[in-house]
């Protein structure tokens, strides 16, 4: 054989393509008799959890004659086009995707008891057939699907398969409306590739709410047209000063139609009336002695305020607000409220009694992190719990009290589900101020029963937050969000009676090889038992 002069990872590639071509001239070629027996994923080894499994029957086998099968829907038809896209490339089959025919992998809308979101897959000799309702609920049938074949699936080239999907029921849908990731794009800013690369990753564990923090101390990252200097000037730099940048309409929109492709909603957060140091910077009128502060490029919080008596304020706030509403089709605009300490307690309510209308009449409902609570939050919005065990017996009172109100409650407590907690002392990049946080804390608690005295319908769902005052590239975003992010999913989607450290972390194993295949880096924890490398 002729020496190849690149190293092991060039060898499966190599020899996936050997098998192509033995596949294609119809003989046979020497793969691992283990390999070749290996026996399928069995169907429920998979994050998040379903909410039901039965295991039988004959598995399916995806081959060369493998037809992806759609009803006539374009939007059905685009789900087959995206599973298409994930499974070509690796067994280097044709996979068309058609309305016609029989067999083969098949997504089909039907009336059922599917809910808004789930889906069930069956799966046996002649086929696997995902049913759902809803076209989201199909997608998350698709990554059911993807995680029920081998790691190698998500691998750009053509693989050794066999590509087989155990016989047998997933009957599916989730615990929680709100499953959601926030991605702080103003300590550091993210290119919207970035994004997107974000999002799929997200995708894959059913994440259904992506929060971007657009605003903040450090940068604004929003072209706002009636306010041009927010993102020209206030968008000019990040954390350590390094060139910042801001999406412009048009990059906006283009991630509002990725991560809609995605299933995923796109909260659009802009802090108010702290964290605006950026804004003052940008527009020396909104602040109270009429001077712009510098671009502030240090990590410090709780020092800006928006100047709540002034006129000129309301009008940058409608503006900002009615042009971000313009950009969202999604329900939600998140007005921040955290952290204001530079701003007086009733000023801070007088702020928000103010502002909260203003997203209602730009058809939009209110998230605010849950200092909200201390003020009147509007009817319908949401708070974001973001308090930790042991501390803050007063603020876990008044939000309790807000949820007895009615106010819905998205649960990221800061040391469970902060995604730039470092997991351990050695761990590095991220922070600790709410402590270290490993991969079974992070996964092991209960959203239903995690404050005392709230109506379990209160709980809209969970959400993880990623503070990138440290986090610089998309290497340091997946390293600080993987796996922890899985178990927040899971948190989000799986019925509680699912809930077990000890099954989960086999399960949470299994994507080792799925991240690694997809390019992923994650942090190996030791808690976790992965396979080896
Ligand atoms: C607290 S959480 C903040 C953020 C920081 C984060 C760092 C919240 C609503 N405010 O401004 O980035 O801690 O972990």
């Amino acid at each position: 054989m002729r020496r190849n002069h690149s190293t092991t990872p060039r060898t499966p590639r190599v020899l996936g393509s050997l098998l192509l071509l033995a596949a294609a001239g119809g003989f046979a070629l020497g793969a691992a008799p283990e390999a070749r027996a290996a026996a399928p994923t069995p169907l429920g080894r998979v994050v998040p959890a379903p909410a039901s499994v039965t295991p039988g029957g004959t598995p399916y086998r995806v081959t060369r004659a493998t037809g992806i099968r759609v009803d006539d829907s374009a939007e059905v038809r685009r789900i087959g086009g995206y599973l298409a896209g994930v499974l070509r490339p690796s067994t280097g089959y044709p996979l068309p995707v058609t309305d016609r025919g029989t067999g083969g992998i098949r997504l089909h809308l039907a009336d059922g008891d599917f809910g808004a979101e789930g889906y069930r897959l069956r799966s046996g000799a002649g086929g696997v057939t995902l049913t759902a309702r809803t076209p989201a609920g199909l997608f998350h049938g698709v990554q059911t699907l993807r995680q029920l074949l081998p790691a190698a699936v998500e691998r750009k080239t053509v693989q050794r398969g066999p590509w087989s999907i155990a016989g047998g029921t997933v009957q599916d849908r989730p615990r929680y409306a709100y499953r959601g990731a926030m991605l702080d794009v103003s300590r550091h800013f993210f290119t919207v590739a970035q994004v997107k690369r974000y999002i799929d990753q997200l995708a894959l564990y059913k994440v259904n709410e992506l929060h971007l923090h657009l605003s903040d101390d450090q940068g604004w990252r929003i072209a706002i047209d009636s306010w041009p200097r927010l993102a020209s000037y206030g968008g000019s730099t990040q954390v350590g000063g390094g060139p910042g940048g801001h999406y412009t309409k048009a990059d906006y929109r283009e991630i509002v139609r990725y991560a809609s492709s995605r299933y995923l909603e796109v909260v659009p957060e802009i802090d108010m009336p702290g964290h605006t140091n950026a804004a003052l910077a940008a527009y020396a009128k909104l602040n109270c002695d009429g001077t712009a502060p510098p671009l502030y490029t240090g990590t410090q919080v709780g020092f800006s305020s928006l100047c709540v008596s002034k006129a000129v304020t309301y009008d940058f706030v409608t503006d900002v607000v009615r042009e971000l509403a313009a950009l969202t089709p999604g329900r939600y605009l998140h007005i921040g409220g955290d952290e204001a300490h530079s701003t007086a307690h009733g000023d801070y309510v007088a702020f928000m009694d103010r502002v909260q209308p203003v997203v209602a009449r730009y058809g939009k409902t209110v998230i605010g992190w849950h200092q909200l609570t201390g003020a009147h939050p509007a009817r319908g919005a949401l708070a974001q719990y973001w308090g930790q065990d042991g501390t803050g017996a007063a603020e876990k009172a008044q939000v309790v009290a807000a949820a007895r109100n009615g106010t819905g409650l998205i649960l990221s407590p800061a040391d469970r589900l902060y995604l730039d907690m470092k997991y351990t002392r050695g761990t590095g990049p991220g922070t600790d101020w709410a402590g270290l946080v490993e991969v079974e804390r992070a996964y092991d608690w209960n959203p239903g029963a995690y404050l005392a005295g709230l109506p379990a319908s209160a709980v809209r769902g969970v959400e993880a937050p990623l503070w990138t005052e440290t986090l610089k590239k998309s290497a340091d975003i997946e390293y600080m969000a993987f796996p922890r992010l899985a178990g927040a999913a899971e948190l989000g989607w799986s019925p509680a009676a699912t809930h077990d450290w000890n099954a989960y972390k086999v399960r949470l194993a299994a994507q080792g090889p799925r991240w690694d295949a997809l390019g992923v880096h994650y942090y190996r924890s030791p808690q976790v038992p992965w396979p080896a490398r």
